[in-house]
Formats: structure tokens, sequence, C-alpha cells
């Protein structure tokens, strides 16, 4: 008889997921987790089944882009694909964005929305990128305290109902670049006789524009160059006749992956938009939204990590090769067992973020504990997103030809991950941004805080991994004090491995108090031994003197 092999599958995304119910369990008091859990039962039942069907069969659909009608009007139409339909009608149903604004559970609801849209994103080809933007969108109008476009935008991004949501796009790049946003040449012309401005300029990378309102910046008339003469401007993107608001949409970008994503160049030829703040500091104004989005860039930099490892373990007992599954090989195991510890160390990063971002929603955070959300959030963006590369590439692997033949659907997890680390500030970008974050006293707000992690770790197991944790953030701190006194470059030079040193210390500590709660109240070593494995990655990557 021919040999068939049976393809992996998945079950319930949520039931499935020790890491995830594990975590909640600790975090949330158990009539919270009781109240929460049956929406994510209910997105882990669609992550492993309808949406995960219907993301296999529309692999190879893609977003289109229709510029002219049949009569030679400029219609610039985007479709996207069933995929992306479905999976709008589900975020909205399910609140995907909606959770964080409802607080039914104060700060904890950013970290109910980040479980929801955690469950939801591998299955949905980076739905989550509008999302993410939305989401920032409505923080960032709300941060702005103006009265007039909060009420006009918000409640639509922030809705349940399929029939009132809006997504948001973020335009922030131009032809001159994507990092250094000073730099951007648009230009913002004043309406005579309105408080509105006229948009000029070629927006270059815009993501997921099909969207109905835009966050974007642009330099009023006169205003001086550099991110302080930038202003914020909110603008929709059709009027109430549904004409695009003098916008051109020149094409779309021919990506490597987030295939699903319609990102385009875009000529903005009198755009009618209104200032969201003060006519200047644009890039300042702007960051409530770079920081959420940098939320969401570390929850599905986790998620695909965990979509990842769910295939190969069930795959792994599925294969045979040389006389027995997969899964009762010793070094295939070990090597799924490594690419799970980072994937632990990874998760609890980005929900120890999202507690914080919660917190600060709520007015919870004490100036110290503002410092820490301010240094973390691109340390645990840049940290998890080189994660989340490397774990893609070992999962393709572990499948053999398997996972790099298109139509398993495997290849595309590292296509999509690949861009984790490139948008929303690349590792370099975010490494300088830590350093600007943590300023001439933030080196204490770090070692506090990795203290206070491990303030309550008893069980002798976790003794070597602590001091791992703890000698790898000291080394980063002292390197730091030691290169400011040999000049900027120096530090420069660095900055990028100061940065992931104290990433991978933070998830080591963090990572090591789950194992101490999951020891004392689950009987449960497996978070335990994935922090020994942890621990004997490389944790501390900042090198003295490169000449010794
Ligand atoms: C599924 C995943 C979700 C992702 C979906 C997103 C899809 C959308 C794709 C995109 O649009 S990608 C475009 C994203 N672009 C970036 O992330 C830009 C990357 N570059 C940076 O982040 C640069 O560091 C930055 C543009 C901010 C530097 O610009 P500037 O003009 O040199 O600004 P500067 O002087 O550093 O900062 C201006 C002010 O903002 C300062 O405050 P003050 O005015 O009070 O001095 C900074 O401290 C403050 N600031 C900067 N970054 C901040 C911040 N404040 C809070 N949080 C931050 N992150």
């Amino acid at each position: 008889m021919t040999f068939q092999q049976a393809p992996p599958t998945l079950g319930n995304q949520y039931h499935d997921d020790r890491v995830l119910r594990s975590y909640l369990r600790r975090v949330l008091p158990v009539d919270g987790l009781q109240e929460i859990e049956p929406s994510l039962i209910e997105m882990g039942r669609l992550a492993g089944g309808e949406l995960y069907q219907l993301q296999l069969a529309d692999r190879l659909n893609e977003p289109r882009l229709t510029q002219w009608d049949a009569w030679g009007n400029r219609i610039d139409k985007i479709e996207v694909t069933p995929l992306w339909r479905e999976a709008e009608r589900v975020a909205v149903k399910h609140g995907v964005v909606a959770t964080a604004y409802e607080h039914q559970h104060g700060s904890l609801s950013r970290v109910h929305q980040c479980a929801l849209a955690y469950l939801f994103t591998p299955s949905t080809d980076i739905y989550s990128c509008p999302l993410a933007m939305t989401d920032g969108a409505a923080r960032t109008l709300i941060a702005s305290q103006n009265a007039a476009l909060i009420e006009r935008a918000v409640p639509h991004l922030i809705t349940r109902d399929q029939s009132e949501f809006w997504t948001a796009g973020q335009w922030m790049t131009e032809l001159t670049g994507g990092s250094d946003v000073g730099l951007s040449e648009t230009v913002a012309k004043p309406e005579p006789g309105s408080r509105d401005f006229r948009l000029y300029g070629r927006k270059w990378f815009t993501s997921a524009i099909g969207s109905q309102i835009a966050l974007t910046l642009a330099r009023p008339q006169g205003n001086p160059p550099g991110g302080r003469g930038l202003a914020l401007f909110y603008l929709e993107i059709c009027d109430e006749y549904g004409q695009l608001n003098h916008i051109e949409i020149n094409r779309l970008k021919d990506k490597l992956g987030t295939r699903k994503v319609p990102t385009a160049e875009l000529t903005l030829n009198g755009t009618r938009a209104e200032l969201v703040m003060g006519p200047t500091d644009g890039v300042r104004n702007i960051t409530p939204l770079l920081n959420i989005t940098r939320l969401w860039n570390g929850i599905s930099s986790v998620a695909l990590m965990r979509r990842g490892l769910a295939l190969a373990l069930d795959y792994a007992g599925r294969r045979n090769a040389f006389g027995a599954p997969l899964s009762e090989k010793p070094l295939h195991m070990d090597t799924l067992a490594s690419l799970q510890a980072e994937f632990e160390a990874a998760f609890h990063f980005a929900f120890h973020t999202a507690e914080l971002t919660g917190r600060s929603e709520t007015s919870e955070l004490d100036e110290t504990d503002a410092r820490l959300l301010r240094i973390l959030t691109p340390v645990m963006k840049l940290t998890t997103a080189k994660q989340a590369v490397t774990v893609a590439s070992e999962v393709l692997e572990s499948f053999g030809g398997a996972g790099y033949v298109e139509d398993t659907g495997l290849p595309g997890l590292l296509r999509d991950s690949q861009l984790l680390p490139i948008w929303e500030g690349t590792t370099n970008v975010l490494s300088l941004d830590t350093l600007r974050a943590i300023g001439t006293d933030g080196d204490r707000v770090l070692e506090s805080t990795l203290t206070s992690i491990l303030n309550d770790v008893r069980d002798a197991s976790l003794g070597g991994p602590i001091r791992l944790a703890l000698a790898a953030l000291n080394h980063a701190l002292s390197w730091l004090k030691e290169v400011q006194t040999k000049g900027d470059a120096a530090v420069e030079a660095g900055a990028r491995r100061f940065a992931l040193t104290v990433g991978r210390a933070m998830e080591l500590a963090l990572l090591i108090r789950h194992a101490q709660w999951s020891i004392d109240h689950e009987n449960d070593t497996r978070t335990a031994a994935a922090a020994h494995r942890f621990a004997h990655s490389v944790i501390d990557l900042v090198v003295d003197d490169f000449s010794k």
C-alpha cells in the first residue's frame, strides 16, 4: 500500500495552550477568569477550526487594487480576501479591539484583549495589523483630549457592531525613510476659512489601506524641519459619497510576506485633514499609537511562535522516521523543547508588558512603573520579534522538506514572522530608543524591577537561572555606565547587544517567577524546565571589548 502522511492538525487553541492558561490563572482572580474564559474558549475553537480551515483555503488569494473603472474613472478600489472579510467579522464580534476599552476587568481588560488577539492572530494572516492600528488610533485620540475627534471616531474604533466598525491606518513612512520620520516631506496647507488643512505628499508604505480613517504626520507650512516641525493629523479616507479624499493609491507593495495586508504607496493631493493636537510635535504626539502597535507586535510574535510549535508538536506524533514517531526521538524533541523555552520566555515578557499597559490606561502606574513601561515596550518588541523569526525558521526545519513547500501553509509562518523585527521600529532603531528611554537613571528602575520579580522565588532548583538573569542584567548595566565614558559612537555600536541582553534577562526573570508559581499552585515543573533551558541559551550578549 502506498504510504500516506497525515498532516498536522490543530485542536481548540485555548484548551491546548498550557502556557496561556497557566498564566491567566496566575494573574486573574478566579471569578475574573471564569467570566472571560468562555470568550477565550470560543476564540480558541475558531482559531483551531473554521478560521484555520479558511486560512488554508485562502492561501493563494491576495488583495486586489482596481485603479480604473470600465469608463475611465479613477476609483482606486481595494478588495481584501475572503479570510480577511471573515477575520474582520470575528474580530468585531468578539471584541478583539473593544475588550480593552470596555474595562470589564479594570486594567486586566488589556490582558484579556491581548489573549483574544493572541489566539486570533495566527489563523487570520496578519489581520492583526489593521486591528493594532485601530487600537493605537483609539488610544492616541483619547490621549489627545480632542473632544470632537474622540466623539467622532473613537466609538467606531471600539465598537462590537460591524455595521459601525472603522479601522484606522497609521501613515508615517515616506520615501525619505521609515525610521527617521522627522524627514517627512508631506506638507499641510491651511484651508482658507476653515480649521482644516490640505495635505500634499507621498506616503510610501501604508499598511492595510482599506481603513476608514488614518492618523498621519505632515509639516504645516512654515514649520521647522525635524520631528518637532511635524504635526499629527486625522483624516477620513472617503467623503460621505464614498469618493476618496484626494488620495491616489499608486500601487500595492509586492512583499516577502504578510501578503494579505494591502500595503500601498499613496499620493496625497490636497487631502482634507484635521489637527489632532497642536501644530507641532507630531512625532511625540503619535507615540501612544507606536507603543500600542509595538505591544501588538510582541503579542503577534508570541502568537506565531505558539502556532508553529502547535503544528510541529502535533506533527511529531504523526511522522515516523527511522522506526519510530519523531515524538519518540530524543534529538527532535530536544530541539522542540528549546524552541518551547524561547516561546515561553517571550510569552511572559509580552503579557507582562500588556499588564503594565493596562495599568497605565487605568492610571494605576506610579512614576517608576511608567518609566518601566516606557523602557520595556521597545525592549519587548525587539526581543520577541527576533525570537519569532528564529523559532519560525526552526519550525519549518522540523517538518523537513514539507516545511519548505508552500501548500502546507508553513512557509507563510516564516515570511510573516520576518516582518515583525522590521515594522514598528527595527531592532536597531528600538535599541537606540531603549537607551533614550533609560536616560540617566533608568538603570535603577531595571535593577529594582528584576530584583522584585525574583523576590518570592524560593525553589532551590531555580537558583542557577536566577543568578544568570541577575548577572546578565548587571553586566549590561555596568557596560552602559562604562561605555558612556567612551563617547556616543561606542554606546551606539553596542546598543543592540545591550537591549537584547536586557530583554532576555527580563524574560528569564519573568519565566522563573512563573515557574515558582506553577510549582506552588499547579504542582507543575514544566515552566521550571523551560526556565532552565532558556537560562542555558545565550542571555548575555554584551561584549566589553572585542579585542580580548
Ligand atoms: C501585528 C503587529 C502590529 C503592527 C501593525 C502596524 C502596521 C503599521 C506599519 C507602520 O506604519 S510602520 C511605521 C512605524 N514607524 C516607526 O515605528 C518609526 C520608527 N522610528 C522611531 O521610532 C524613531 O525613534 C522616532 C521616529 C520616534 C524618532 O523620531 P525623532 O523625530 O528623532 O523623535 P525624538 O526626538 O526621538 O522623539 C520626539 C519625542 O517623542 C521625544 O519626547 P520630547 O519631545 O518630550 O523630548 C521622545 O522622548 C518621544 N518619544 C519617542 N519615542 C517614544 C516617545 N515617547 C514615548 N514612547 C515612545 N516610543
